[in-house]
Parts: C-alpha cells; structure tokens; sequence
C-alpha cells in the first residue's frame, strides 16, 4: 500500500457472548489462524497473512461561503491466497495508521484522576460532547485499566503499547507476548530499553506564538469549542522519570474515546470503545506530521490528505465544532489551520 506507507489492517471477528465475559480479549475475538492484525508483507519462505487491496471513494462538499473541497473514503479488500488461512465472511476491519509516538511519556504520567475529571460519559453538561475512558485489561497487573495509547486507547501504558506494536507490527516475541513455550524473541532489556526511548522522546516546541494570525487562529480553536476534546493543557504527576514528574504540558487531547460519527466509523469495537468512538488525537507536532514523512495522511486511517480535511470529518459529538468551521470565512479557516501547523 504505497500511498500510505505503513498502513495496516486490524481485523477481528464479531462478539460473541462467551468471549465478551473475558476481560483479556476485551471484545476483539481474533481471527483463526491470523490474528487481530494482517501482516501484508512476511520474511522470506512465509506468506503473507492476507494481501490488502486500497481503493478511494471520492465525494465532494462544500464551505458555506460556496468554497468546494473534496474529501475521500477508503475501501479495503483483503484477498487470501493460502487455503490454510481462510478469511471467514463478515469478519471485522480496520485501516490504521502509525501514530507519531513523541511526547507518550508525558500522557502517560497524567493522573488518571484528571482523565476521569474530563470524561462526562452521560453529557451531564449536556454540550453535546460524552468523552469516556476505555477500561481495558492491563496482563502485567492482570487487571482493568485506564486506556490511554492505541487510536482506541485499547492500551493502558507504554510497556503494553510497545509489547504489542512488537509482537503484532513485527511478529517478534517478547515478555509480555512470549510463544507458547514461554520462550521470546527478545528479552526484558530490549524491551524496556525501547519503552524507555519512546517514553523519553520530545515534544516539539510551538513556533510563531506572536505571529497575529496564529492567535486569531487559536482564538477560532476555543470559539470552535475543539477545545473540549483537544484540551490544550494538562500536567502529570509523580513519574519514575524526573523529567517527567509534575511537568504542565500541551498536547490537546483529553485521551478519552468520543463518537466520531457514521462517516469515521469502523465498526470494529475495542474494549469499551465502539464501532464509532476514537481516542482524541493530540495535536502537538501536528505541522510536522508531512515534513517527517511526506505522505503521512491524517485521522486513524490516514484518509484525511490535509489538516483541513481531517477537521471536515469530523461528525458526531464534533459535528457543532465542524459546522462552525464550515461556516468561517476564507480568512478564519486559514487563520484556524495556521494556528493548528505551529503546534
Ligand atoms: C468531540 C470531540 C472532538 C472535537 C469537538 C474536535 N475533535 Fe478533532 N479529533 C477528535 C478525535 C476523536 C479525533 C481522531 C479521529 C480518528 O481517529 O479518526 C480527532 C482528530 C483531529 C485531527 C487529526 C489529527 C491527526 O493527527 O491526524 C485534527 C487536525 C483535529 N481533530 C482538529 C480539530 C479541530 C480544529 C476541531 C474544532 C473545529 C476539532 N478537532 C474538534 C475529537 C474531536
Ligand atoms: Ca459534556
Ligand atoms: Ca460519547
């Protein structure tokens, strides 16, 4: 899948009863024989888990003032060439994207008392918006956590969240996901050495904070009210890192899972998180997404080409703050996107 790089495909099949009872699956059953995640690409004298076919629907729109734009959908199909790996009828997909992984210390610190602060899970503000932390199963612990990582927030800290991405981005085998045996590919050392290097990787700094478009720019991000679920600014708490401990930051996101609407849906459930929420993404660093790799796409799945056209999926509980960006003039929505490519 050239055009989007790293693109990879979740897949699942749908709940059953039984399985939802376990809190170690949460509701994601894998699919026999392959897992919840299709390895396109394999090493040498192993095939590939599924081949994933990409196609874009294309559909247009238009800004109140008559400005056109065009935003598309992608579609995927997943054809099998080996018998032994059978892809059942209505299994369940999901098209993501790698996400930027700096700054994943800091969230990680944040209490999880301000993350239950910002959830309003029943609107009781009732403004519309109904973020919720995802419980998910934490196996170090062997118990229900908060999520915080993951395009879901399916995982509950950095040891899962690297574990994982090793095990199932890259088939390799490690504490947390040994083989059958017990045995692993890599070792304790590894591991933590590699969670250590992400959890220390820095943000980048804002730039042109004086600049007066970009604070028009920020004042159109409150009046949008985007800041209700990209919330610019929270601390941690303690940290077995100093330079993490007790830090005021800005990624502009609360971690919680929000409906999204119809049009960003997966329909694959995850933990708590259904076919429709996603976590908020953090902002931070987001004018270098295309400058660190050129054609990073934005939103889980890469989808959105522009900053601009990821705010123009935005649908559910983002639906007032869409409609109220439709509605700027050429001005303000420049002036809105300048602010959000100096983050
Ligand atoms: C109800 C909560 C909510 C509101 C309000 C909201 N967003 Fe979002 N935003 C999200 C979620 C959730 C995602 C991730 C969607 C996905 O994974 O596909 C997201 C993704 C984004 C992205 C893509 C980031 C990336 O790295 O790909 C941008 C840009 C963005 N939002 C900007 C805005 C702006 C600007 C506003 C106000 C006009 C806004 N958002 C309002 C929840 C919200
Ligand atoms: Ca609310
Ligand atoms: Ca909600």
């Amino acid at each position: 899948m050239p055009e989007l790089g790293q693109a990879l495909v979740r897949v699942s099949l749908p709940e059953t009863a039984a399985l939802m009872a376990a809190p170690t699956d949460g509701v994601v059953v894998p699919v026999p024989h392959i897992g919840a995640q299709i390895r396109d690409h394999a090493v040498y004298g192993v095939a590939p888990d599924a081949d994933v076919t990409l196609t874009w629907q294309t559909q247009s729109g238009q800004y109140t003032d008559g400005t056109g734009y065009e935003l598309r959908t992608p579609h995927i199909e997943l054809t099998q060439s080996d018998p032994a790996k059978p892809i059942p009828d209505g299994v369940l997909t999901s098209l993501r994207i790698p996400p930027p992984v700096f700054g994943v210390g800091l969230l990680e610190a944040i209490p999880a008392m301000t993350l239950a602060e910002l959830a309003d899970p029943k609107d009781g503000d009732r403004d519309g918006i109904s973020g919720r932390i995802n419980q998910v199963w934490d196996p170090d612990t062997q118990t229900l956590a908060v999520g915080r990582f993951g395009l879901k927030a399916n995982s509950p800290n950095l040891r899962h969240q690297t574990a994982s991405a090793y095990v199932n981005d890259m088939g390799i085998t490690n504490p947390m996901f040994p083989e059958a045996d017990g045995s692993a590919d890599i070792g304790e050392q590894i591991l933590g050495e590699n969670i250590f290097y992400v959890k220390s990787l820095g943000v980048p700094a804002r730039t042109l904070v004086n600049d007066p478009t970009v604070q028009l720019g920020e004042k159109l991000f409150a009046d949008a009210n985007c800041a209700a679920c990209h919330v610019s600014t929270l601390a941690t708490g303690p940290s077995d890192v100093a330079a993490l401990a007790h830090q005021t930051f800005h990624p502009y996101t609360d971690l919680l899972l929000h409906d999204m609407g119809k049009g960003l849906a997966d329909g694959r459930p995850d933990f708590e998180a259904d076919g429709q929420e996603w976590r908020t993404m953090p902002l931070w660093g987001l004018g270098l997404n295309q400058t660190v790799l050129p054609y990073a796409g934005y939103l889980h799945d890469g989808r959105a080409r522009t900053i601009e056209e990821a705010i123009l999926w935005h649908g559910g509980e983002a639906e007032a703050s869409k409609a109220q960006f439709m509605a700027m003039d050429r001005r303000d929505r420049a002036a809105l996107l300048t602010f959000l490519s100096t983050l």
